[in-house]
């Protein structure tokens, strides 16, 4: 049986680095159907680890699966839920909380990141965070999970995690194996290229949003960040922002990046730029006027997602039952 598991957190505006690294892979994954099941979820248990507005919460909740869905997502070849109305989630996190250790939630690179970046303090679900995250996954005894590179710790905790359980309660997961694309897996800053592009960066300008207008998609590209030699060449060390821009390209038009230096050895930046801006345009245009006519039709979407919630919780009960059971909690009945 090979079950994907996937998710992402409803936590802003999405970006082109979230769809070229995470949501592009889902669908090319749904399209080849190797697969027995496949979850999708709206990892909104996530997205309450760092300070947040409820009302916007639940906005984006309703925003991001209309947008999985114009990206190309089908209901009947996916099951697409929001996470915290399959409560056994909730559940085997904190059950996993307690083979996971301190020390190493602490070395957690994403962890170390936001912690800086919390005001009011931090809470103790960022810290425990990627149980929840392992929890998701083993929950539905996933063999694959798509991501982008930022999350590859992540699963290797997650792998971590479910060897430590089999080892101490006996053969119960599988040990979950990420995909991660070769090209497009870690899309840089549009403002400072050595940063990944991130939908909760407050400089408007360092990332293009999927719900961005043509003329702002083609002003953020022209005022990216280069450098000076004129060459356009993949060279992620000395040239982060061309190489950036050039795996963008690639991902959005199918291009290898050797061809694209070919085809732009004689161009300026400011022709590259505008090619950049274009195939970015030519993406996303069908992608944003799907989305508004799936978002404004509310009883579909509420239908889509209750029938997901319940397929989700039918296989979740099952895994956390057995868990339950091995790890001595509850009672035999
Ligand atoms: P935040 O800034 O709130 O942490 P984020 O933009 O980093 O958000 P996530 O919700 O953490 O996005 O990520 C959703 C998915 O998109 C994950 O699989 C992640 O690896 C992928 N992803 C996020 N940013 C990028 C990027 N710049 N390039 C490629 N993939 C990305
Ligand atoms: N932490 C992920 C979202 C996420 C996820 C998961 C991804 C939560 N649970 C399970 C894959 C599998 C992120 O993108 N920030």
């Amino acid at each position: 049986m090979k079950t994907i598991v996937t998710g992402i957190q409803p936590s802003g505006r999405l970006t082109l680095g979230n769809y070229l690294g995470a949501i592009k892979n889902f669908v090319e994954l749904q399209n080849k159907g190797e697969y027995d099941e496949f979850m999708v979820f709206i990892a909104d248990l996530h997205a309450i680890t760092v300070s947040y507005q409820p009302t916007e919460l639940r906005k984006h909740i309703r925003e991001l699966a209309a947008l999985y869905l114009a990206c190309g997502l089908d209901e009947n070849k996916v099951t697409l839920f929001v996470q915290s109305e399959v409560h056994q989630h909730a559940e085997i996190g904190y059950l996993l909380q307690s083979i996971a250790y301190i020390g190493e939630l602490e070395r957690m690179t994403q962890y170390k990141d936001k912690k800086q970046k919390q005001v009011e303090g931090v809470s103790s679900s960022l810290l425990t965070y990627p149980v929840l995250m392992a929890g998701d996954i083993l929950l539905y005894n996933a063999s694959c999970v798509p991501v982008g590179l930022d999350q590859k710790q992540h699963l290797e905790l997650a792998r971590t995690l479910a060897e430590r359980f089999n080892n101490k309660f006996g053969e119960t997961f599988n040990i979950p194996e990420p995909l991660i694309k070769k090209v497009g897996a870690k899309i840089m800053s549009l403002q400072d290229p050595t940063k990944k592009m991130s939908k909760s960066d407050p400089l408007e300008k360092a990332a293009i949003y999927l719900d961005d207008d043509e003329n702002t998609i083609r002003k953020k590209i022209a005022s990216a960040v280069t450098d000076s030699d004129g060459l356009i060449k993949y060279d992620e060390k000395n040239k982060p922002g061309i190489s950036n821009l050039l795996t963008i390209m690639s991902c959005c038009t199918g291009e290898s990046i050797a061809s694209l230096e070919e085809r732009f050895k004689n161009s300026g930046y400011g022709d590259f730029k505008k090619a950049v801006a274009e195939s970015i345009i030519n993406l996303l245009i069908p992608i944003q006027q799907k989305y508004l006519s799936i978002l404004n039709d509310k009883e579909k979407l509420d239908k889509i997602l209750d029938d997901g919630a319940m397929k989700a919780s039918y296989f979740a009960q099952k895994t956390l039952s057995k868990v339950k059971r091995k790890m001595g909690v509850g009672r035999v009945k």
